[in-house]
């Protein structure tokens, strides 16, 4: 296998909403590029990208694969990501390392709302994108629509390079205002005829041809100068234009496919080879902790991890980019994250599930490689001296949360072992142990992402997952000023027990004044781990208490705060002043405090009228505006309060204020009640009082369960 050079390369991601065609369009792309002889189709799960058992059992991509092809001299690497949006971390992974992005726009739906999700992706990493109209051979292909969404979402930087004729089933040419030619095709698609642009088509190509000119001519003095002079540009200028234009993201090419019927992807690749930034041209890649790293082949050689994958009876297969420098197979770097020394023994450059073994890969190019000991997605490695780290790969964050019941005591550890070995295989799904909760809580982008969590765990490790609806981390506060006694006393045998404390207890605020009336001798101030503060305040005067029973008593306090008077859950914002009581000389003791303190203010806090607190995310959804009345009804039923509605190109943007109880599920309930026209985003916001209703019954389900403990 050859070695590229570095301006040989091209890395090309496909994104777009489900469906679009990304995986047909890639699949395709090979073919022309002859690195298979064969095309495969989704439905009959037989193509290079989905190559998982679970995608051809799906029909769908689930991953970001790595693919590649040869044009003329130069090697395409092609990352074909899933457009669900329970998968977009793997879009986020492939635009990571990608240096042009394909954003596929379906013809039959125009800019959907995936298109809009992975779009904001693209714009965070800057990525130089060409649009493609693909399935314009679809009876509901509508090409001029579709360009008309694009450009009133993402601005006149979107310039058409080409338009279709026979647009639907009869669509069998291209006129290429590039290139100033009709493409046209055999039936079946392939290779086509290049003819001269009918007549018919004149004017139209012409004026794209003058605007796509002006759009290379725009961001080079010289260039533009001359443009002016001589109303166009020569074959040279034009090239070197349109690349540094495309590098720059200072137009967004529009070009035309049916990736399924072959028609288009030729040319396509064409335009990646001559006019794509190869690794070098982009940006230095940022640091950690600022700097950047210059993709250079003759540096010291800098390799990221972007994406791990175990396969059965391999191990990891860890896929990396070449930051700087020349890979060669038997180079031993040091993993910058722990020091880790690690032999690349074999590189291989990757072909959906299979890998071709490669001697080198030179700063720019993708590869993977097998049977790292400690290195993992996100990780760099340097040679030795060296301690260059990439800058990390941002994941979304999460959007539902599950608990994960083990089937059985002897599963538990099984089962943890399965879920971080998977963790590591995807970093979108997130591990908690709540102690809190008592549960074992997982956090994803959604059911279906869960769903092939559950699966992996089954296929691989032979642990069924069970999923239960999560706990939900309650707060307990208090709302009304109470004062309460308690006398513990106890006779038993010898030595007895005797204490009595006589505490205030109080909502507390920041701010807020001294205790009236109170003798405050000390005050403390605990920042609770869980939020919110608790005050304890020390007014005891003449000595009735001796003060070395305040830490027993404030611990007392702490033990009933840590599991609450009313449901068990943490208490937050209270301020207990202790101001009386009485000790005996031979019964008083710690111990005998800290019961007397735990009972009193377990009573005070049931007097003080207290207030349950649960948790409120904010919520955002983005739909189209013909499913809007159905969200908005879904969200009434949710306890939703709606802080605001935007209208965003031809989407609609509702910001509401949600309980974490009422988001369980959500993400499938939405897709189900829009067809999949919406997406949504989900963030913590405060803490909030439950209802009434909910409050008594949540209080009545607690007095239940500790009941049932008791007997
Ligand atoms: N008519 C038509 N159908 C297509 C085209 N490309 C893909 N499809 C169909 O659209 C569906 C989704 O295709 P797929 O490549 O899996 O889309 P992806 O989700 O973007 O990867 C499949 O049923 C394909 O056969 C196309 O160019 N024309
Ligand atoms: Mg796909």
């Amino acid at each position: 296998m050859a070695t590229y050079l570095t301006d040989k390369l091209r890395n090309v991601v496909l994104c777009g909403h489900a469906g679009s065609g990304k995986t047909t369009l890639a699949e395709t792309m090979l073919f022309e590029a002859k690195a298979i002889t064969r095309r495969g189709t989704t439905t009959d799960g037989n193509t290079q990208s989905d190559y998982s058992a679970l995608e051809q059992e799906r029909g769908h991509s689930l991953f970001a694969s790595v693919l590649h092809g040869t044009w003329k001299d130069t090697k395409i690497n092609i990352l074909d990501t899933p457009g669900l949006d329970d998968f977009s971390g793997e879009v986020v992974t492939a635009l990571k390392v990608a240096d042009t992005a394909l954003m596929i726009l379906n013809a039959r739906n125009g800019v959907e709302v995936g298109t809009e999700l992975i779009w904001e992706y693209i714009e965070k990493n800057e990525t130089p994108t060409i649009l493609v109209i693909n399935q314009l051979d679809h009876e509901k292909a509508d090409y001029e629509t579709t360009l008309e969404q694009a450009r009133a979402r993402f601005g006149n930087r979107v310039i058409p390079f080409q338009f279709p004729v026979n647009q639907g089933p009869g669509f069998n040419a291209i006129v290429d205002a590039l290139r100033m030619v009709m493409y046209k095709f055999p039936a079946g698609g392939g290779k086509p005829e290049k003819q001269p642009v009918p007549p018919e088509y004149q004017a139209r190509a012409n004026e794209l041809h003058a605007a796509l000119v002006e759009a290379a001519a725009e961001n080079d003095d010289a260039l533009m100068e001359r443009f002016f002079e001589e109303g166009t540009l020569n074959e040279e200028d034009l090239a070197k234009g349109l690349k540094t234009g495309l590098a720059h993201r200072q137009y967004f090419p529009v070009f035309c496919a049916s990736g399924l019927q072959d028609m288009g992807s030729g040319r396509i690749m064409g335009f990646i080879h001559d006019v794509c930034p190869s690794p070098a041209d982009r940006p230095a890649a940022p640091l950690e902790g600022g700097g950047s790293k210059p993709c250079d082949a003759g540096a010291r050689p800098c390799v990221f991890i972007f994406k791990t994958v175990q396969e059965p009876k391999v191990g990891n297969v860890s896929y990396f980019k070449v930051y700087s420098g020349t890979l060669k197979a038997g180079d031993e770097l040091v993993n910058a994250d722990n020091g880790t020394s690690e032999r690349f023994s074999q590189l291989f450059e990757s072909e959906g599930k299979n890998r071709d073994q490669v001697v080198a890969l030179m700063a720019g190019d993708i590869g993977c490689t097998v049977k790292l000991k400690n290195s993992h997605t996100n990780q760099t490695l340097n040679p030795k001296g060296s301690e260059l780290k990439i800058e990390r790969i941002h994941f979304p964050p999460s959007r539902i949360r599950m608990a994960v019941v083990p089937p059985s005591k002897a599963d538990i550890e099984k089962m943890a072992h399965a879920l971080h070995t998977i963790r590591e295989e995807d970093p979108t799904l997130i591990l908690e142990q709540s102690l809190e909760l008592k549960q074992n809580i997982i956090h994803g982008q959604g059911e279906m992402h869960l769903d092939v969590i559950r699966h992996k765990a089954e296929q691989n490790f032979g642990v069924q997952l069970q999923f239960a609806e999560p706990r939900i981390p309650y707060r307990e506060t208090i709302t009304r000023m109470v004062n309460q006694d308690y006398r513990h006393k106890k006779q038993s045998g010898g030595a007895g027990q005797f204490a009595e404390v006589h505490m205030r207890i109080e909502p507390y605020y920041d701010g807020m004044p001294d205790p009236a009336g109170l003798t405050v001798k000390n005050t403390e101030v605990e920042e609770l781990k869980w939020g919110g503060k608790f005050v304890f305040v020390w007014a005891i005067v003449g000595g009735v208490i001796d003060t070395r029973f305040s830490n027993a008593i404030k611990k007392g306090i702490m033990a009933k705060l840590e599991e609450g008077p009313c449901t068990g859950s943490y208490c937050r914002d209270v301020r207990v002043s202790v101001y009386d009581g009485k000790m005996h000389d031979v019964d008083s003791n710690d111990m005998a405090f800290q019961i007397a303190s735990t009972i009193c203010f377990k009573e005070a806090f049931h007097k003080a009228h207290p207030q349950i607190l649960e948790p409120i995310y904010d919520l955002e959804v983005m739909c189209d505006a013909e499913v809007m009345g159905n969200v908005m009804g879904d969200l009434q039923t949710r306890r939703a309060i709606i802080m605001g509605m935007d209208t965003e190109g031809h989407y609609q943007v509702i910001r509401a204020r949600v309980p974490l109880k009422e988001l369980h599920k959500y993400s499938s309930a939405l897709r189900s009640i829009t067809q999949g026209k919406a997406k949504f985003s989900m963030s913590y916001a405060e803490y909030a009082p439950v209802p009434a209703d909910i409050q008594t019954r949540l209080t009545a389900e607690y007095a239940q369960s500790t009941h049932h403990e008791e007997h």
